[in-house]
C-alpha cells in the first residue's frame, strides 16, 4: 500500500499488529496466486489496484463520503436491495469474509461447526481487522440461513448496528407480499436514519447505477462463453468480489474497460488458456474475498472457469430494476427482482436447477464443480438435486465440500484433476 494508513486504521480501532500481518499474507498470497498468471488483460491493473488499497484508498474514500452526510452500510446478501440503498443516500459495502481470521475470537461466540463465511466475518471484526465493519453506520442482515440469522443477533451486541430483514423461505404469494413489505421496512428504517425520503427520481438515478453495475458484469459473463476464454475465472471472480466493494460507478467504468480489451481478443482468437482446454462452471456457495482457492486448484489443474452460478457471480447481476413510475412500483419491482434470485435457503429451489443448466449451456461448460462451505446445509443437501439434474443434462458433476484453509488442497487438487481428465477422455472419444 502506497500511503500509511495506520492513523486512520488506529481511529477505528484497529489491532494494527494483527492488521499489519494480515496484509502481509494477502499481498504473499495475492502475487502468487494472481500476478503469476499468464496472459493477464491490461485492464486488469485497475482491479489489482483496488486489492492493494481494500483498506487503505477504499477506506478513505469512505470515509470521506461519512463525512458528507452520506450514510455507510454493510450487507451481506444480495437480497439486500442496493439501489435503496443508494436512493437514501447511502453507499453499499459486502462484509462477507473470504478468509480464515480470527477463529478462535469467533469459535469462543458460535459453534466450531458454523460455516467459513460467518466465523470470517465474525472473526473479522472480533480480531480487530475489518475497517469496513468499522466504517459502518448501520449493517443488515437478513433470514436466511440459520446460521447468519442467529450469528446477526450475537453480531448486534458486539456491534450495535445490525437491522435484519425477514426473507422468507418461499416464494408463495404471501412469502413475495412479506419480502415487499420488508422491503418498504428497510425503505423507512433508512429515512429514519438518515433524515431523507425517498423519491422517485432518486430511486430512478440509483437503479441507473446499480443496472449499469450490473449490466458491465452480464457484459463480462457472456464474454466468458468465448473458446479460448479470454479472461481467466480467477480474474473474473475478483472482478466480481470487487463489485461489492467499489464505487459503482468508476467500478462499471472500469469494467467496461476491461470488456472491450475481451472483445479486441476474442476478434483476435486470443485467449489465457489454449482452445479446447476443459470449460468449467462452479455452482454454490458464495466466495467471498479473498476465496480464490477452488478457483486456484482448477484453473492450476488444467481447467478454467467459465461461470459462477452464485452470489458472488450470476445471481448477484443477472435481473435489472426496470420500468418503474412510482416509488411503490419501484419497491414491487425490487422485490420482484430479488425473488428471481434462487439461493438454497429457499425451499423448494428448483428454478436454481434450471439456471445451472442454462448457464451450462449458455457458457458451454463441460463439467460443473459444485461448492458448497463445510456446514453449510442449504447448498451442501442441495447438491444432491443439483447432482441429479446436471447429469440428466449429460454433463459431469463434481461435489466439493470444503472451507477456507489450504489443508485439503492437494486432496481437492487430486480430485479436481480426475474430473478433468474425465472431461477431456470424454472429449477425445
Ligand atoms: S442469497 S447464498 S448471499 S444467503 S455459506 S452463510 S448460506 S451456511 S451466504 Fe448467501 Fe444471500 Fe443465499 Fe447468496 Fe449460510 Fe451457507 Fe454460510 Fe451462506
Amino acid at each position: 500500500m502506497a500511503e500509511d494508513y495506520r492513523e486512520m486504521w488506529s481511529s477505528l480501532g484497529l489491532n494494527l499488529e494483527g492488521h499489519a500481518g494480515l496484509l502481509a499474507v494477502l499481498s504473499d498470497a495475492y502475487q502468487n496466486i494472481y500476478l503469476s498468471q499468464k496472459e493477464r488483460p491490461a485492464a486488469m491493473q485497475y482491479f489489482d489496484f483496488v486489492v492493494s488499497e481494500v483498506h487503505g484508498l477504499r477506506i478513505v474514500e469512505l470515509l470521506k463520503e461519512k463525512t458528507a452526510g452520506k450514510l455507510i452500510v454493510g450487507t451481506f446478501c444480495v437480497y439486500v436491495p442496493e439501489e435503496l440503498i443508494l436512493a437514501l443516500d447511502g453507499v453499499s459495502n459486502g462484509l462477507c469474509a473470504g478468509a480464515d481470521v480470527g477463529t478462535e475470537e469467533a469459535e469462543k461466540f458460535i459453534p466450531r461447526n458454523t460455516c467459513a463465511l460467518i466465523k470470517g466475518f465474525m472473526g473479522f471484526k472480533l480480531a480487530g481487522l475489518c475497517p469496513y465493519v468499522e466504517s459502518a453506520d448501520l449493517i443488515i442482515g437478513e433470514t436466511t440461513c440459520d446460521g447468519k440469522k442467529k450469528a446477526y443477533e450475537i453480531f448486534d451486541e458486539i456491534t450495535k448496528k445490525v437491522y435484519v430483514m425477514e426473507l422468507p423461505n418461499k416464494k408463495s404469494d404471501d412469502g413475495k407480499l412479506l419480502w415487499k413489505n420488508e422491503i418498504k421496512r428497510l425503505a423507512d428504517k433508512l429515512s429514519d436514519v438518515t433524515g431523507k425520503t425517498i423519491t422517485l427520481d432518486k430511486l430512478k438515478e440509483a437503479s441507473r447505477v446499480v443496472n449499469a453495475k450490473r449490466q458491465a458484469l452480464k457484459r463480462l459473463s457472456d464474454l466468458r462463453a468465448y473458446d479460448p476464454a479470454p479472461i481467466s475465472g480467477l480474474d473474473a471472480l475478483l472482478v466480481n468480489q470487487i463489485s461489492f466493494y467499489d464505487d459503482p460507478v468508476r467500478f462499471t467504468a472500469k469494467v467496461n474497460e476491461l470488456c472491450d480489451e475481451l472483445d479486441e481478443r476474442t476478434k483476435q482468437g486470443k485467449g489465457v488458456a489454449p482452445k479446447g482446454t476443459p470449460r468449467i462452471l462452479v455452482s454454490g456457495s458464495p466466495m467471498a474475498i479473498p476465496n480464490w482457492k477452488l478457483h486456484w486448484i482448477i484453473e492450476s489443474s488444467g481447467g478454467i472457469v467459465v461461470g459462477e452460478e452464485a452470489c458472488v457471480g450470476e445471481r448477484n447481476f443477472r435481473d435489472l430494476l426496470e420500468n418503474f413510475s412510482t416509488v411503490d412500483e419501484g419497491i414491487q419491482k425490487m422485490a420482484d427482482r430479488s425473488m428471481g434470485i434462487n439461493c438454497a435457503c429457499f425451499t423448494p429451489n428448483d428454478d436454481r436447477l434450471t439456471d445451472i443448466n442454462s448457464m451450462s449451456q449458455k457458457l458451454h461448460s463441460q463439467g460443473v464443480v459444485h461448492y458448497a462451505l463445510q456446514f453449510c446445509t442449504p447448498y451442501l443437501v442441495e447438491a444432491f438435486r443439483a447432482k441429479n439434474s446436471v447429469e440428466s443434462a449429460g454433463l459431469p458433476f463434481l461435489r466439493i465440500e470444503t472451507d477456507y484453509s489450504l489443508e485439503d488442497a492437494g486432496q481437492l487438487k487430486t480430485r479436481v484433476e480426475a474430473f478433468i481428465e474425465m472431461i477431456k477422455d470424454e472429449k477425445r472419444s
